[in-house]
């Protein structure tokens, strides 16, 4: 052979090698668009367990639930693919109400997903009423996207609703509630029909109560608040999604000592404290605090923006 062929025979050689690369790139790229089909949710979360997940079908809530494992951390109000009888896929959230872990400010952790509303629910009395822990609720409902509402509860028990109607005259919508002579629960029924809400709040001030009256039949279990404390017992363990029959789904959730929000925001701020933020202030950078003129310290001395709001803003604002 002359070295004229040999390098032609080579050459060929070379071709033969460059086209079975792209065959097999070929076939590498048709494999990979196979390999990733798109899932699509097909459950929804109702609690979480140490063992997994409890879902419910999306398309039928027939009450049927089951148990499936999860890699991916999960919440209730989660939309999910189950393969296999595992959790494949967590759709992308709408929404969601968090707080950081206790103890670690940086750890940020869900506690429901795709709300609609978040109802903070406080007792006027037994346990106090904490505006302080209402406005930190305000602040990760603005941060989550969520419609807040409060709910004051045994109003049947103290009377004086002051405390809670502050809210109102800041925009937030209030509702009075009893479980014993049912004040608010129609009312509140109707508020959230076809959406989805989750209660939250100290433990103790009612929270599966309201569910059980809003559902009108018995669906989480309640325990009275202890003699000597005047503190919940922290009856509920674990959140809960439960559909109600005019399509709310209500996710009842465990009572919080305290609830951690990491850092806060300038416009969370101004979000959870409207009243404050509309309140015309003709220093650009003041932080309405003891500077002369300043107009939210006005509003304050002539009662327009309540006291304890303004004194929880501070304490807030402090965190910036
Ligand atoms: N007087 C009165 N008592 C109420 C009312 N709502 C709830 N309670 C009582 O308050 C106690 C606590 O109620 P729960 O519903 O268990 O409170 P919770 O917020 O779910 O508490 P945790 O699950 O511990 O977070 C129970 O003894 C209820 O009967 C109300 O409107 N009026
Ligand atoms: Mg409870
Ligand atoms: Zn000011």
């Amino acid at each position: 052979m002359t070295r004229q062929e040999k390098r032609g025979l080579a050459d060929m050689r070379a071709m033969k090698r460059h086209q079975r690369i792209d065959e097999i790139l070929v076939i590498k790229d048709r494999k990979k668009k196979k390999a990733a089909p798109k899932l699509e949710p097909d459950s929804l979360v109702i609690g979480v367990t140490t063992g997994g997940c409890i879902v419910a079908s999306l398309e039928v809530e027939d009450g049927v639930t089951r148990l499936c494992p999860t890699k991916v951390s999960v919440a209730p109000g989660d939309r999910v693919a189950i393969r296999q009888e595992k959790v494949a896929y967590v759709a992308p959230r709408r929404t969601t109400l968090s707080r950081t872990a206790p103890g670690n400010p940086h750890l940020e952790r869900v506690i429901a997903a795709n709300l609609d509303i978040l109802v903070i629910v406080a007792a006027m009395t037994d346990p106090p009423f904490r505006p302080a822990l209402v406005d930190r609720y305000l602040v990760a409902a603005v941060r989550g996207g969520i419609q807040p509402v409060l709910c004051a509860t045994k109003v049947d028990l103290c009377r004086d609703t002051g405390p809670a109607d502050v809210y109102r005259d800041a925009g937030i919508p209030v509702v009075h509630c009893s479980i014993h002579d049912n004040t608010g629960i129609d009312e509140l029924r109707n508020l959230l029909a076809g959406s989805v809400a989750v209660f939250a709040g100290h433990s103790g001030v009612g929270k599966s109560s309201l569910l059980n009256a809003v559902a009108e039949e018995h669906r989480a279990r309640t325990g009275a608040v202890s003699d000597g404390s005047g503190k919940g017992r922290h009856t509920t363990t674990s959140a809960r999604l439960h559909h109600l029959p005019n399509g709310a789904k209500i996710i009842d959730t465990p009572g919080i000592r305290e609830f951690g929000l990491g850092p806060v925001t300038a416009g969370e701020l101004s979000g959870a404290f409207p009243e404050i933020a509309a309140c015309q202030c003709r220093f650009r950078d003041c932080r309405h605090q003891t500077e002369p003129g300043c107009g939210v310290l006005a509003g304050v001395e002539a009662g327009e923006i309540a006291k304890l709001r303004y004194d929880s803003y501070r304490r807030l604002a402090a965190e910036l």
